[in-house]
């Protein structure tokens, strides 16, 4: 039997997500690529990373950028071949880094095989997705997207199909058998090419317990119907023991809409089901309902809700961003006067609290909003569904405009700015969407000359993390502490750390808990009652 350290080999592992079309290009169609990726996996080694999460690289026809899947077996030919694929997982092998894809099955594009040949009349695929001829003409249920509309849509063959997201994003039908042992061998035919584990996407609302009508609410109409199911349960249980324990993988899922208690069902260890995962509430602390509507960002909050899931689960995740958010420097830092300070404080919050830290593409040189001219520079399927759906609602152009370019996905998903030059390093071509002109003093070479650069404080705090038996493993436990300063201690037998981070743009005044301070761009402080800077982020050893 593997012990507990080996079975978790992922444990102390800091990942490192790709969204690939807008990471590095090498080709020149203005499109990031496999071979990208490959020439750049040495930046990755030297930044720290162990682990790459890599956004779909499958076949798709890209409307929603490879989260519809066409064949789950071939390799997205903007991006490469399958050989492309195989010399990045065995060059980063050697250099250490394992790969973990995304693995998208609560849906399909309706560009899939299976889709085709379900519309043709073909019931055994049919029976792979939900088709229906719907109540008197009208939609089988009432349920809506996360895309905003219905969630459901008619096919050529005249029939409604159940669609969670997009139109072109028809949900799989879990209820079937032949589903799962498609997704096994889909999941086996990667690790046996040496990937590492899988990002779940969506996970926790696969199954669905029925197709009856939803509760009538704001948002996601029908939740209760498919969030956190026993038969969910059920299939994660099946894929560990089929799967996953075999190629001791690892394993975090996506589920949205989490409550703290549906997640530990969903990944404690002794349930065998996922190894951990992402929770939104972070994410979320400013919605007002839903995300379109916002309202003031509260950091006291976002410290009471890190607090509690810290709390929470085994292992959990940190992250701050991702390829569905805006930049983490927009939501809870500050672009401007603080830019620099505000983006070291949340790699030192993401990298020192308990758990496995998740760095976004970009994030490592704080990277910022996109600064897109209007709602012609938007390609993400959601916002343009969702502006179709505020046009219904006859609201005017600006207020569209403003809403969307605040919120858009798209913030997150412009290319990776490398360096200052015309396409900041990252394409010779067009780009596929708008590069930010802060490329100019925001990218990876400038920064990695000065010494005192946001990419070389992530360097320096996953140095420091890698030697520190109490940012490893070590307990978390939560300081009283002014509003928003966030004061929390992390112990191992061997030593305490202080850490604090000030989420605000003011002067603090803190007290001095610990000896002395190992970290931090601060400046010589009084041994007690200190001040902290506007978002200073410190670490103070004590000695115990
Ligand atoms: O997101 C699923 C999800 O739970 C959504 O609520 C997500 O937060 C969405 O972006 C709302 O704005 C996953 C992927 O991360 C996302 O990129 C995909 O578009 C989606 O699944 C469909 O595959
Ligand atoms: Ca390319």
């Amino acid at each position: 039997m593997a012990n507990s350290s080996t079975k978790k080999w992922w444990k102390n592992s800091i990942v490192y997500q790709i969204y690939p079309r807008s990471f590095c290009d090498s080709n020149g169609d203005g499109i990031g690529d496999i071979p990208g990726i490959t020439s750049k996996l040495h930046y990755l080694k030297n930044l720290g990373v162990d682990i790459l999460w890599l956004s779909p690289v499958y076949e798709t026809p890209g409307y929603d950028n490879g989260y519809d899947i066409s064949d789950y077996k071939k390799i997205n030919p903007e991006f490469g071949t399958m050989e492309d694929m195989e010399r990045l997982i065995s060059r980063a092998k050697r250099l250490g880094i394992k790969i973990i894809m995304d693995l998208v099955i609560n849906h399909t594009s309706d560009e899939h095989e299976w889709f085709k040949k379900a519309v043709a009349g073909d019931e055994k695929y049919k029976a792979y997705y939900y088709f229906s001829d719907g109540k008197d003409g009208k939609r089988p249920n009432n349920w809506s997207s996360f895309f905003g509309g219905k969630a459901w849509s008619k096919a050529e063959n005249g029939q409604y199909y159940l669609h969670l997201f997009s139109k072109k994003q028809p949900d799989l039908n879990w209820h079937n058998p032949d589903v799962y042992k498609e997704v096994i061998d889909i999941m086996k035919f990667w690790l046996d090419k040496g990937i590492a584990g899988f990002r779940c996407d969506a996970i926790n609302i696969i199954y669905k317990d029925s197709l009856k009508d939803g509760k009538r609410r704001l948002s996601l109409i029908g939740r209760e119907h498919y969030l956190n199911t026993d038969g969910c349960h059920e299939i994660l249980k099946r894929f560990n023991s089929d799967v996953w324990s075999k190629y001791k993988t690892f394993i975090v899922g996506e589920a949205s809409l989490v409550t703290p208690d549906a997640a530990k069902l969903l990944s404690d260890e002794s349930r065998e089901e996922l190894d951990t995962l992402f929770f939104f509430e972070h994410m979320e602390v400013d919605n007002r309902g839903i995300k379109w509507l916002k309202k003031k960002y509260r950091p006291s909050k976002l410290i009471r809700i890190l607090d509690k899931w810290q709390n929470v689960l085994e292992v959990p995740t940190n992250y701050l961003e991702n390829h569905d958010h805006i930049r983490s420097v927009n939501h809870y830092g500050n672009t401007q006067k603080y830019w620099e300070k505000s983006a070291k404080l949340l790699c030192g919050l993401n990298l020192t609290l308990r758990g496995i830290p998740f760095i976004y593409e970009g994030e490592e040189i704080g990277m910022t909003n996109g600064d897109f001219r209007g709602l012609r520079d938007i390609k993400d399927i959601e916002s343009h569904n969702i502006n179709q759906s505020m046009k219904k609602m006859l609201l005017l152009h600006s207020i569209r405009q403003r809403i969307i370019l605040r919120t858009t996905r798209d913030n997150a998903r412009t290319p990776v700015q490398w360096d200052d030059t015309e396409n900041a390093g990252f394409t010779t071509g067009e780009p596929w969407i708008k590069i930010n002109s802060n490329k100019s003093y925001i990218n990876v070479k400038a920064e990695e000359e000065d010494n005192n650069s946001i990419l070389n404080f992530y360097k320096q705090i996953i140095e420091f993390r890698k030697k520190s038996s109490a940012l490893l493993d070590g307990s978390y436990r939560r300081i009283a502490s002014p509003n928003d300063v966030f004061i929390y201690t992390r112990e191992s037998s061997e030593e305490r750390l202080y850490i604090y981070c000030n989420l605000t743009g003011n002067n603090k005044a803190v007290e001095f808990y610990g000896d002395k301070i190992v970290f931090g761009n601060y400046e010589e402080n009084e041994r007690k009652d200190i001040y902290l800077k506007p978002y200073e982020f410190r670490i103070v050893a004590s000695n115990i």
